[in-house]
């Protein structure tokens, strides 16, 4: 198992939490942070009790301020492309993931922080938390997927807006385009966060998967071919434990006990 330096990485009752961890330069993400990220994905995806992962920032001021500037400066073209393919390899895993994954944004995420919190399924935000693509500040463009999720996610002119003009805005304004799924005061954050996490690790682990990929994969076709992902995808619940369960379950007049077996 590998020796997290700058993550934190726990599990708690099926729910995995990864806190970024470089205090001192606000949690902006290096190769390091990417491979460490990388590690605790391998030890989720062998654990089958882990239903939900929520990635978060360590401290109260910043989740992620960006890919590390420092890093960045110094990068020839080729490995700047190494690191952007490492960082969208990594958050193209995330999408991914077979269970849900919440974004619990506590402060700045700029840059690569708005981008990693986009790859997550949805995001809460903190009302001191702060969002943007400021790399066009720096004379580059975003590198982690910003340009492709942030479209997706906010429409295409108000992701121009952001990407060019650079500008930082706060959490209420992200929740109003769609980019943040609610607001919380940010002593409020982190348990309305984990109550939402434990609500959605007490459901069955085959319909998670299957709302995630109807979701993200359905967005990439045409009505008809993503009604029919449903269909499969429908099925397999059906065929699985837990949706046996939950319809025996509501049939009895009783709590359903799912397992969470994939199947
Ligand atoms: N990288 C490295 N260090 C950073 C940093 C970052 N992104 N953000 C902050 N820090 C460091 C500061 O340098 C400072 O270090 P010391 O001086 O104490 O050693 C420490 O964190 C505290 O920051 P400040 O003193 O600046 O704190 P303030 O509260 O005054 O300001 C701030 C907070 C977040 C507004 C400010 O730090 C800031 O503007 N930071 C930069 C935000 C930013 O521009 N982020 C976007 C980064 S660009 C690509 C791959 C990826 C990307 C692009 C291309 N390819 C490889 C093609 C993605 C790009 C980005 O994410």
């Amino acid at each position: 198992m590998m020796a997290y330096e700058n993550i934190i990485f726990e599990i708690q009752e099926h729910i995995a939490v990864i806190k970024f961890n470089r205090p001192k330069a606000l949690n902006a993400i290096n190769p390091a942070v990417l491979a460490e990220v990388s590690a605790a994905l391998d030890e989720i995806e062998a654990n089958r009790a882990v239903k939900v992962l929520v990635f978060t920032g360590e401290g109260e001021k910043s989740f992620i301020a960006g890919a590390d500037i420092a890093h960045m400066a110094n990068l020839s073209p080729l490995e700047g492309r190494k690191f952007s393919r490492e960082g969208q390899d990594l958050l193209l895993r995330i999408e991914k993931l077979p269970i849900p994954v919440i974004a619990c944004v506590n402060g700045f995420a700029l840059g690569g922080g708005t981008e990693f919190a986009m790859a997550c399924d949805f995001i809460y935000a903190s009302e001191k938390a702060k969002f943007g693509q400021p790399e066009s500040n720096l004379g580059i463009i975003p590198g982690f997927g910003g340009t492709q999720r942030l479209a997706r996610l906010v429409g295409k002119a108000m992701a121009k807006e952001l990407c060019m003009a650079g500008n930082v805005i706060g959490a209420e304004e992200a929740r109003q385009i769609g980019l943040v799924n609610k607001v919380f005061a940010a002593d409020a954050l982190w348990e309305e966060t984990m109550k939402t996490a434990k609500l959605i690790a007490s459901k069955g682990k085959v319909s998670m998967r299957g709302i995630k990929h109807c979701i993200d994969r359905g967005l990439d076709v045409d009505l008809r071919t993503g009604c029919y992902l449903e269909s499969d995808a429908f099925a397999l619940c059906m065929a699985s434990p837990d949706g046996s369960e939950g319809m025996k379950a509501f049939l009895e007049k009783r709590k359903p006990d799912f397992k969470g077996e994939l199947s």
